[in-house]
């Protein structure tokens, strides 16, 4: 087929797709960007199509909605919906995030799921791709409420995962205290000791040192490795962070060492910009012991910073930019600001927060951009390793997963470059992760047969 042949049946396929799938519009999005992206390897690898691989990796495996009843410290009862899209299982059991928002849907959780399967694959370590989650919203909500949330939402979770089936983690609104409480049910449920069904776990019941900071930590990683490519470093750089949860926070603490200045950070309230770098020590006491929000950073950390209610991170200059809070969160104009401002790169800690029309500007003036299935791998590599210590139970020093870590990102790095060069377009991130991560799951897909 010539490569117009190739454009037409793509678009077709997504046609098809985006009918299937109403009202899921980050879904179509998600689908949409990779899609663009693999005519190259289509045209190498006419198998691929007669396969009708395509197909099979757009349709998850199993999707699974539950109701999720619990009742507030009043009494009151309350139904949420509960989630989990197991979407590709080729390369190894189910392996993604839980994400308690109020703006969860299928939709959501199947981009997210999505993305997962291409991410996974990536860093290399036997993992297929999931998500789940619920449209629970957890903020304001006492710990008692949120454990008797947790309970209720596993005591339908449990019968569907399992170390070798599928492994669900953190993602936004959930981190160490929600993996307890899902940990503790699941525990009692089927009365196993099974430290690998979930990852994220505290220190001492099973959880790796550094899975919380791997995921900042990662791109932080990858967003070095960028820079390497154009002659450059960290050392000096001014950075724009947006959010102020686990992938901000530690890819904060991460430019810092490695000589770089963030000076933002946000929530769903407003940005902090703070002249003087964000003080990593008193954002951390905010947000993750007091679970405050970013403006009280601003009121206790004198004259250097203001809060700036409903604004846009992205108005603060910089030279690099690292989206770690939501999807969509980087449009077209915001792209316009960040590139007149002079941003040199742009690394996605968050999954999908630059908008397709601002990734393609990015791209047509040369900024470098890291797509978050490649940028934002260190989180779930992480847990990959955490499965592995696991599984021989064991557990590795801080040094031995950071090194583990370093070494994960640099491949990442490396395969998305060469892949990019090898498919004609070099530099280009966005096309050398998915097609690398396409060739990886579509090769096992290939040899398992049609399922
Ligand atoms: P957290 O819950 O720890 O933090 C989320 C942050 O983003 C908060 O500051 C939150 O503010 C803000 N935020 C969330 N939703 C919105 C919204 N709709 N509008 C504005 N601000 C919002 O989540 P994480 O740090 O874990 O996740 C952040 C991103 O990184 C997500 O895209 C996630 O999918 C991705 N990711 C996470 C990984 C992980 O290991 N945790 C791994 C790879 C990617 P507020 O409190 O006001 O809602
Ligand atoms: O988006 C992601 O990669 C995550 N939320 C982490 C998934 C995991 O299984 O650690």
């Amino acid at each position: 087929m010539t490569r117009l042949d190739t454009k037409d049946a793509l678009a077709s396929l997504y046609a098809e797709i985006e009918g299937r799938n109403p009202a899921q519009p980050e879904f179509h999005q998600a689908v949409h960007e990779v899609l663009e992206t693999l005519a190259p390897v289509l045209e190498a690898r006419p198998e691929y199509a007669e396969a009708g691989l395509i197909e099979r990796l757009c349709e998850p495996e199993r999707q699974i909605i539950f109701r999720v009843p619990w009742q507030d410290d009043r009494g009151r009862v309350h139904v949420n919906r509960g989630f989990r899209v197991e979407f590709n299982s080729a390369l190894g059991p189910y392996k993604g995030g839980l994400r308690f928002h109020p703006s969860v849907n299928l939709g959501i959780v199947k981009f997210l799921g999505f993305e997962q399967v291409f991410k996974n694959a990536l860093t290399g370590l036997g993992i297929g791709g999931g998500k789940g989650g619920s449209d629970f919203d957890p903020h304001g909500r006492s710990d008692a409420e949120i454990m008797r949330f947790c309970q209720s939402y596993m005591t339908e979770l449990y019968r569907h995962i399992g170390e070798h089936t599928d492994v669900p983690a953190g993602d936004i609104g959930v981190g160490t205290r929600e993996i307890g409480y899902l940990f503790g049910q699941y525990r009692r449920i089927t009365n196993r000791w099974e430290a690998g069904v979930l990852t994220g776990k505290g220190q001492g019941w099973g959880g790796s040192l550094i899975r919380p900071e791997a995921t900042g930590y990662g791109n932080v990683l990858f967003m070095a490795a960028m820079l390497r490519e154009r002659g450059e470093d960290l050392e000096g750089q001014t950075a724009v962070v947006s959010g102020s949860g686990n992938v901000a926070i530690y890819t904060m603490e991460k430019l810092i060492a490695l000589g770089a200045n963030p000076v933002t950070c946000s929530d769903s309230g407003g940005y902090v910009v703070d002249d003087k770098g964000i003080d990593i020590e008193l954002l951390k006491q905010i947000k993750e012991v007091e679970r405050g929000r970013v403006s009280e950073y601003a009121e206790r950390r004198g004259a250097s910073a203001r809060f700036v209610p409903n604004g846009r991170v992205w108005e603060v200059p910089a030279d690099i930019a690292l989206p770690s809070a939501t999807q969509n969160e980087l449009d077209e104009k915001d792209a316009e600001t960040l590139i007149r401002n002079g941003v040199k790169a742009v690394s996605e800690g968050a999954n999908m927060p630059t908008t397709p029309a601002a990734v393609q500007l990015f791209q047509k003036v040369g900024v470098a951009f890291g797509p978050g299935k490649a940028a934002n791998a260190g989180g779930v590599a992480v847990s990959a390793l955490e499965m592995t210590q696991n599984h021989s139970r064991t557990s590795w020093t801080a040094a031995r997963v950071e090194e583990e870590l370093d070494r994960i990102m640099r491949d990442i790095h490396t395969t998305c470059h060469e892949t990019a060069e090898r498919y004609g377009a070099p530099g280009d991130y966005v096309t050398g992760a998915n097609i690398a991560g396409f060739e990886r799951v579509a090769d096992a897909m290939l040899a398992q047969g049609v399922i």
